[in-house]
């Protein structure tokens, strides 16, 4: 049934873009919606096939140009709206740069994964279409991020898409690769041949593999992460209050050493000790958690 809905979904979105008409496009997605399909699945399942698809016509000289921009044009607005509908998860403090590799002016791929990340929780830079390699890695460098997601439509750039990973490892501490695109959907093999630490076929798939080559599945590395910004947060609500390390200690009963351990993210702490100091830093426990959390 729910197969059934998604592909009477395509073809009328298809009939929709292709006669170039935003708002029965619009009315199409709406009552998808309002059938209960989640957006993720309108977004991945009606609106990349239909993409697709509407290409490949192009390609083929079945549609032509204007008919085909247009099209893509509406279905970008569709993505942007889509997105919106998707609920953020908490910002994981992690950085990723998005781009197509140099000479590829194909870009939508890359605008799915640069969408599906930043809702998961990434701080994301997308860059687009055709970014040359000498530009891309030094700004890599300059962000600090630590993902870089490289599209690849063209066979033909499979050598660039490899000179630039070599170039992305060489900054330290080099940022994990996830690369993707038409160029390896048919030879996924290619993947492992220049360089990347993960390719995956789609946008869902590659948010998942972003948090693995990034450690974030890692419980260890997860505890250390909330435990640097519980000690960020604590660190914070301490200066807005006012007090010393040691005023704190003080009135939460704790001692000075394990707030100074805590604020440095050292301290493996109670959930006992997360209740006094919240008590006395005058917030309730779940702000003190909520904004290690930002
Ligand atoms: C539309 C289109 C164009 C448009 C692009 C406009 C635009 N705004 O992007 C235009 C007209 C510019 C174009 C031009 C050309 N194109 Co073209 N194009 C396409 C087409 C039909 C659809 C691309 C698209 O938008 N797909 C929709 C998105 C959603 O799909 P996608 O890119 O595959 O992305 C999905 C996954 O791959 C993945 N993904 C994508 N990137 C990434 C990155 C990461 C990190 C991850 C994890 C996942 C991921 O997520 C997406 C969602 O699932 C494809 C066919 C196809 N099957 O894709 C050909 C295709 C890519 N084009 C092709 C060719 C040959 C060309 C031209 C050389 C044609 C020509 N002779 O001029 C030029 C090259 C221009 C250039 N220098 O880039 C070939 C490439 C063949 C190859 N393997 O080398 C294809 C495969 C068509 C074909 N079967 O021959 N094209």
């Amino acid at each position: 049934m729910g197969n059934e809905i998604l592909s009477k979904l395509r073809h009328s979105y298809a009939d929709a873009v292709l006669s170039g008409s935003s708002e029965e496009a619009s009315r199409i997605i709406d009552q998808g919606l309002a059938g209960g399909v989640i957006p993720s699945k309108i977004y991945l399942e009606v609106l990349m096939p239909v993409q697709i698809e509407l290409g490949a016509k192009w390609h083929r000289g079945e549609i032509s140009i204007p008919q085909e921009h247009i099209a893509t044009q509406i279905t970008l607005r569709q993505m942007a709206r889509l997105k919106s509908l998707l609920k953020t998860r908490l910002r994981l403090g992690l950085k990723a740069v998005v781009s197509s590799v140099e000479g590829d002016q194909h870009f939508i791929g890359a605008q799915a994964v640069a969408d599906f990340l930043s809702v998961d929780g990434w701080e994301v830079d997308f860059l687009g279409a055709d970014v040359p390699t000498d530009h891309l890695v030094p700004y890599t460098k300059a962000r600090q991020s630590h993902l870089v997601c490289v599209s690849v439509s063209l066979t033909s750039l499979i050598p660039v898409a490899e000179k630039l990973i070599q170039e992305l490892k060489k900054i330290d501490p080099a940022p994990k690769i996830l690369i993707g695109g038409a160029a390896f959907v048919l030879n996924p093999a290619l993947a492992e041949k220049v360089g990347a630490d993960a390719y995956t076929p789609d946008p869902q798939q590659a948010v998942v593999t972003a948090r693995q080559v990034c450690g974030l599945m890692n419980a260890e590395n997860q505890l250390g992460v909330f435990l640097r910004k519980l000690g960020h947060s604590v660190h914070e609500y301490r200066k807005i209050r006012g007090f010393s390390q040691q005023e704190l200690a003080t009135t939460s009963d704790l001692d000075r050493a394990y707030i100074s351990a805590v604020e440095h993210g050292k301290q493996n702490i109670s959930i006992g000790a997360i209740s006094k100091l919240a008590k006395a830093l005058h917030v309730s426990i779940e702000e003190l958690l909520i904004g290690a959390e930002y």
